[in-house]
C-alpha cells in the first residue's frame, strides 16, 4: 500500500506459517502444526472451498421446496420455486444473518441486565456495583430518579428498565433518544426506531419466512430496525451494565500474543464474550489458596490470559493479557501449555475439543446456552459466581501435571495500552475539570486530525491473518486519521505495537501532535464487540460538541471490518450505516449476487440514512474509498483546507475561535 501516501512499517511479522498470517507467533505455531499434521482453521480453509452460490447470497433455504439456487446465465431472470427473485433471496439471507448477530449481542446484554438485577437484590453476592457514577448517569438517561436513593435501589430500577427494553412491544427503545436529534428524526421518518429489541429480531425472522415479506427494500428496512435494536439497544445496554458492574475502563498497560502464556505456571485461557464469569475467574486466579494449591502441583502460580472478546473485557478492566484473537484460539492449545480453555458464548470453534484431546488441555464450557460435545461442562451460575470460577481454576490446576508435550510458547509478547471508554476519552482530551470532546473537534476542524476511522471485527482464514487490520491502520495513522478499534481487530494491531504511546512515531505530524499533547496512542482500543456501541456514543458526543455538522452522517468518519466472518459483524455494520456512517467490509460479499441489493444498501441507504454499507475485498480500495469519503465530508463541512497549525492548547484554541 506504499503508493497511498506516507507508509510506515512498525514491527510487522515476517511472512511464514505458509504465508497465512503476518503474526510471527502464529506463524511459528502454524509451522509446527503443518510439520506434525495438526488440523487448524488455517489448514481446513484450504480444502473447504466456499460454495460460490451461497457465498454470494443466491441460495435460498427458507423452505423445503428448495433449496433454490439462482445461478446460471441470467440469474436476474430466474426465480425460486415459489417465485422469489434474486433481490428477495439475497436480502432475506442478509436479514436473517443480521437477526442472528443482533440476537447474539442482545442476549448477552440481557444476561448482564439479569446479573445487575440479581446484584441489586443481593442475590449475586460475588458482584457489586463498581461504578456508581455511571449507574447514576445511566439511570438519568433512563429517566429514573436518583436523588437520595441508594445505589442498589437505583440499580434495581435500571436493571428492570433494561430488561423491559428487550420485551417491549410498542413505542421506542430507550436509547434511541441518545442519538443526535436529527438522527432520531431520520429514523422516525424511515420507520426504523426499534419498538423492542426482541420484537424486531422476531419480526425479521417472521418476515423472512417463506411467503412473507417479498420486497427487498422492505426486507432491508426491517433489517435496519433489528440492527438498531442491537447497536442502540442490546449492545449499548451490555456496555453500560458491564461498566456499572465491573467498572468503566481507564487506560492500562498489558501485553498481547501467545508469548503471554507461561511454561511454568498453570495457564487458564478464557474465550468467548461474556464478562460475568471471567470477572470472577480474575479473582479466582489471584486466590492465595488456589495459588498455593498450584504450587503444590509443581507450578509457580496461576497465569490468566484470554482470546477474543472475553479477553477484551478483562483486558479493558484488569489488564489481563490477550493471548490472541479469533484465529489464535487453536494455536494457543498447540503451545501445549493451556491447562484449561474456559469458553462461554460466541466465536468458540468446535474444533477446539478434538484438538485439545491431542493435548492435555481441558476445554470447559460454562454457558447454559452453549455446550460442545466432548468438552467438560461446569455451568456458570450468577448466584455463586466466584464458587464456580474457583471450581474452574481448580480444574485447571489439577490438569497441570498432565502436560504431556514440551512447551512451545512463541517468544512474542507486545506491550499495549487498552481501556479507552467514552468517559475516559472525554477526560483525557479535556482534563479533569472540563472533560470535553472540544479538543478532538477542534483538531478535526483544523485538520491535524483528518477524520476518525473505526477498524473493527474478526479474523477470517479466507484472508491472511491480521494483514488487512495492520495495513489499513498503519496507513490511516500515517496520514493523520485517528483510529479506534474493538474486538479482534484491536488484538491484531496490539501485536504489531500500534496500541502504545510509542506508536505515535508512525503517525502523521498532525495526529502525532495530539498524541503528544494528550499522551494517547494514535490507535484507541475501545473494547469488545458489544463495545462498538461506545463508537455510537462517541460519535454522538462529537456531533453534540459542535462545529462538525448536526448529525453522525456529517462527520468525517468511516467504519471498516476488513477481516469479518460473523453474523454479529453484519449486525454492527448495519447499525453503523443506519446511524449515518460509511461502512466497508472486506473479504467477501454476502449480497454480491444481487446488484439491486448492493445498490439498495449503498446509494439507497445513503439517501435514506446518510450512511451506507459496501463490501469491498480489495484493501487498497477500502483505504481509498474511506479517504475519499472523509475528504468529501470535510469539504461539505467547509474544513477541507488545512488551517494553520497551532499548539494543542485549550486556551489558545478558545481565543482563536473568537
Ligand atoms: Fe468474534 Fe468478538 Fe469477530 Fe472476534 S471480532 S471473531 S465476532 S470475537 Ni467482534
Ligand atoms: Fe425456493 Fe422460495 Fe422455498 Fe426459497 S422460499 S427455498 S426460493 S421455494
Amino acid at each position: 500500500m506504499g503508493d497511498l501516501g506516507k507508509s510506515v512499517t512498525p514491527s510487522a511479522g515476517p511472512v511464514s506459517g505458509n504465508g497465512k498470517t503476518i503474526d510471527p507467533a502464529a506463524a511459528e505455531i502454524l509451522d509446527i502444526a503443518a510439520l506434525e499434521g495438526y488440523s487448524t482453521a488455517f489448514s481446513r480453509v484450504e480444502s473447504m472451498k466456499p460454495c460460490p452460490i451461497g457465498a454470494d447470497g443466491a441460495c435460498c433455504r427458507v423452505c423445503y421446496m428448495g433449496p433454490c439456487r439462482l445461478v446460471g446465465k441470467n440469474p436476474d431472470a430466474m426465480t425460486g420455486i415459489c417465485g422469489a427473485n434474486l433481490p428477495t433471496i439475497v436480502a432475506r439471507n442478509l436479514s436473517r444473518a443480521v437477526a442472528g448477530g443482533s440476537a447474539a449481542h442482545s442476549d448477552h446484554g440481557r444476561d448482564l441486565a439479569f446479573t445487575l438485577l440479581a446484584a441489586a437484590k443481593g442475590e449475586a453476592p460475588s458482584y457489586e456495583i463498581k461504578d456508581e457514577r455511571k449507574l447514576r448517569l445511566v439511570a438519568e438517561l433512563m429517566g429514573i430518579k436518583v436523588d437520595g436513593r441508594s445505589k442498589n435501589d437505583i440499580a434495581l430500577d435500571v436493571a428492570n428498565r433494561a430488561i423491559s427494553n428487550f420485551g417491549q412491544q410498542t413505542g421506542e427503545i430507550l436509547y434511541a433518544s441518545r442519538a443526535p436529534k436529527k438522527r432520531q428524526e431520520i429514523w422516525r421518518r424511515q420507520g426504523v426506531i426499534p419498538r423492542g429489541i426482541d420484537r424486531e429480531i422476531v419480526q425479521s425472522m417472521h418476515a423472512t419466512h417463506m411467503g412473507a415479506d417479498q420486497d427487498a427494500e422492505h426486507i432491508l428496512q426491517q433489517t435496519v430496525r433489528t440492527a438498531l435494536g442491537d447497536g442502540w439497544g442490546g449492545s449499548m445496554l451490555a456496555t453500560d451494565i458491564s461498566d456499572i458492574l465491573f467498572g468503566t475502563p481507564k487506560p492500562l498497560l498489558s501485553q498481547v500474543n501467545l508469548g503471554v502464556l507461561k511454561a511454568d505456571e498453570v495457564n487458564v485461557v478464557v474465550h468467548g464474550h461474556e464478562p460475568t464469569l471471567s470477572e470472577m475467574i480474575v479473582v479466582a486466579a489471584m486466590d492465595p489458596e488456589l495459588n498455593a494449591y498450584a504450587r503444590s502441583k509443581g507450578a509457580k502460580g496461576i497465569n490468566l490470559a484470554g482470546i477474543c472478546c472475553t479477553a477484551n473485557e478483562i483486558l479493558m478492566r484488569h489488564g489481563i493479557p490477550p493471548a490472541g484473537n479469533f484465529l489464535d484460539q487453536e494455536l494457543a492449545i498447540l503451545t501445549g501449555v493451556v491447562d484449561a480453555m474456559v469458553v462461554d458464548i460466541q466465536c468458540v470453534m468446535q474444533a477446539l475439543v478434538p484438538l485439545s484431546q491431542q493435548f492435555h488441555t481441558k476445554v470447559i464450557t460454562t454457558s447454559p446456552k452453549a455446550r460442545i460435545e466432548g468438552a467438560t461442562h461446569i455451568q456458570f451460575n450468577e448466584h455463586d459466581a466466584l464458587g464456580v470460577a474457583k471450581q474452574i481454576v481448580k480444574a485447571a490446576v489439577d490438569n497441570y501435571p498432565n502436560r504431556s508435550k514440551n512447551p512451545r510458547i512463541p517468544n512474542y509478547a507486545s506491550d499495549l495500552v487498552a481501556g479507552f471508554s467514552h468517559e475516559y476519552i472525554e477526560y483525557m482530551l479535556g482534563g479533569r475539570y472540563r472533560a470535553s470532546f472540544r479538543p478532538l473537534n477542534d483538531a478535526i476542524i483544523d485538520g491535524r486530525i483528518q477524520g476518525a476511522v473505526a477498524v473493527v471485527g474478526c479474523n477470517n482464514p479466507r484472508a491472511k491473518h491480521d494483514e488487512a487490520h495492520f495495513n489499513l491502520v498503519k496507513e490511516f495513522i500515517a496520514n493523520d486519521y485517528l483510529v479506534v478499534q474493538t474486538g479482534c481487530g484491536s488484538i491484531a494491531n496490539a501485536k504489531y505495537d500500534l496500541l502504545t504511546g510509542e506508536a505515535m512515531e508512525y503517525a502523521g505530524p498532525g495526529l502525532r501532535s495530539i498524541c503528544e499533547a494528550t499522551g494517547m496512542p494514535p490507535v484507541l482500543h475501545l473494547g469488545s464487540c458489544v463495545d462498538n456501541s461506545r463508537i455510537l456514543t462517541i460519535l454522538t458526543a462529537v456531533v453534540e460538541e459542535g462545529g462538525l455538522g448536526d448529525d453522525i452522517s456529517d462527520l468525517p468518519a468511516v467504519g471498516i471490518a476488513p477481516e469479518w466472518m460473523s453474523e454479529k459483524a453484519l449486525a454492527i455494520g448495519t447499525y453503523c450505516a443506519a446511524s449515518g456512517a460509511y461502512v466497508l467490509f472486506g473479504v467477501t460479499s454476502p449480497i454480491k449476487a444481487s446488484q439491486a441489493v448492493v445498490d439498495l444498501m449503498s446509494t439507497g441507504w445513503e439517501r435514506k440514512y446518510g450512511g451506507k454499507m459496501e463490501f469491498e475485498p480489495d484493501i487498497t480500495k477500502i483505504y481509498e474509498k474511506s479517504v475519499e469519503h472523509i475528504q468529501k465530508k470535510r469539504k461539505a463541512l467547509g474544513i477541507d483546507t488545512k488551517k494553520e497549525r497551532v499548539l494543542f492548547d485549550m486556551e489558545a484554541r478558545r481565543e482563536l475561535r473568537v
